[in-house]
């Protein structure tokens, strides 16, 4: 970014983002109009349903049993420590009073600001607040049409013989990010989305925008697809300051083989996405859900590669969360409630992956995840001499060391249990 030295630079991100980073667990959350034809949150892109078509879905919204401070309690529950609301998705709804738009929550039946009431609940419970706010706005007469796909009703020609467009697009949506910046008090996390190979960076007039974030709210943390991602991913992290990059990485659906690294081979932060069954926004029919012992593993790797967990949740019209998410964030919840120190303010181990699992760390404790079926005592490879003592972190009980590397696993179904990763205190070699 212009203005900002290297080193000072990443300096600055690092600082910024020490507590996200800690917090290790997030909830998405994705929400809006298109929760009513309950088929995705690309619905109305991927079967090409005209603004007319679209439009009975605004006059119908009314959520009646929205309650974000139960969605707050779920989340902390969870065991969860932050969480990102869609202010706008791609269909350009708005969850917020925004002055620039009469598409907004506020003007529909049930005529509530639902990111202000959002960022409220959450806040009370303690947890930290981001919004999503998309790039994209398939609502908006200035906006683009970039192929069928994304915005079908758009006759490109015509938009192409008149750039000028582009920039009132663009005014508006610079606009609506200090609107969220402005009128709804500390923001933690703002989370664009998303560029294409020959939409991005720049084009958003990135630079300007990021300048307008950082003067209004010094501290939030955004994430990189502002800039050349591509569709979904948001994967290019650079350290060079002259180019823009965010503050964290933001790989979807993936949880990338070595974690995020930038070009120096330096871990940098990062948030993998992932959805509870196969859809960001509410979807009836998709009962695919992901069990508590798989989100858990997740996060485990997730944590194991200095990486943080935004797992997704999609309420329905009405705004609830769906049963079977709840059932899950709950288990989930259990196990945090028990085994959280292995999670927060944890990260790689520096150890090579065991082949029964994986280890996450945070200072001179060592938390083994034992995700694989063993029949017998797991070999702590290359610690000989360096563990101290072995506890089961769900219960504080003491695990036998039978040799210096060694653990033996005599309690019942300890090894077989995802839900009770040990943990091992052992001095670190420079702190011998
Ligand atoms: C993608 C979007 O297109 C999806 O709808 C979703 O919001 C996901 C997190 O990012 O790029």
């Amino acid at each position: 970014m212009s203005g900002s030295s290297g080193a000072s630079s990443i300096e600055q991100r690092t600082e910024r983002t020490r507590g996200f980073l800690r917090d290790r667990f997030g909830m998405f959350i994705h929400w809006g109009l298109y929760a009513i034809p309950a088929r995705g949150e690309w619905v109305r892109s991927v079967e090409r349903i005209s603004a007319w078509d679209y439009q009975p879905y605004f006059e119908e919204f009314n959520p009646e049993r929205y309650d974000p401070k139960e969605w707050a309690k779920t989340a902390k529950a969870a065991g969860m420590k932050y969480a990102v609301l869609t202010a706008k998705h791609h269909d350009g709804f708005c969850l917020f009073d925004s002055e620039l738009t009469d598409y907004k929550s506020t003007n529909t039946k049930c005529g509530r600001d639902l990111v202000r009431e959002f960022l409220e609940a959450f806040r009370a419970e303690g947890l930290k607040v981001g919004l999503y706010y998309s790039l994209l706005d398939w609502h908006h007469p200035d906006y683009p049409g970039y192929g069928d796909r994304h915005h079908p009703m758009r006759d490109d020609e015509a938009y192409k013989r008149d750039p000028a467009r582009f920039d009132v697009y663009l005014d508006y949506m610079h606009g609506q990010v200090r609107e969220l910046l402005t009128n709804y008090g500390k923001l933690d996390i703002m989370w664009f989305d998303f560029s294409y190979e020959e939409l991005t960076g720049e084009a958003w007039r990135a630079t300007e925008l990021m300048e307008t974030l950082r003067s209004l709210q010094p501290h939030i943390i955004v994430d990189n697809r502002l800039e050349g991602g591509g569709e979904g991913g948001g994967s290019i992290y650079t350290s060079d300051p002259t180019v823009y990059s965010g503050d964290f990485a933001s790989p979807e659906q993936i949880i990338p083989p070595s974690g995020v690294t930038d070009e120096d081979g330096q871990s940098i932060p990062w948030e993998a996405c992932i959805t509870l069954n196969n859809n960001w926004g509410y979807c009836a029919s998709d009962r695919a859900y992901k069990s508590a012992k798989t989100v858990i593993r997740k996060l485990v790797e997730c944590v194991s590669k200095n990486g943080n967990l935004l797992l997704n949740v999609g309420p329905d019209a009405k705004g609830e969360i769906p049963r079977e998410s709840l059932d899950v964030l709950a288990e989930v919840g259990e196990w945090m409630r028990r085994n959280g120190d292995s999670i927060y303010g944890c990260g790689e181990a520096g150890l090579p992956k065991p082949e029964w699992g994986r280890y996450t760390r945070s200072g001179d404790k060592l938390y083994a995840h034992l995700l694989e079926e063993s029949v017998g005592p797991i070999n702590l490879a290359g610690l000989a001499g360096r563990v101290k003592r072995a506890r089961l972190l769900a219960d504080g009980s003491e695990l036998i060391l039978s040799r210096p590397w060694n653990v033996g696993l005599f309690e019942k179904d300890a090894f077989v249990s995802f839900a009770k990763p040990e943990h091992f205190t052992y001095p670190l070699p420079d702190e011998r």
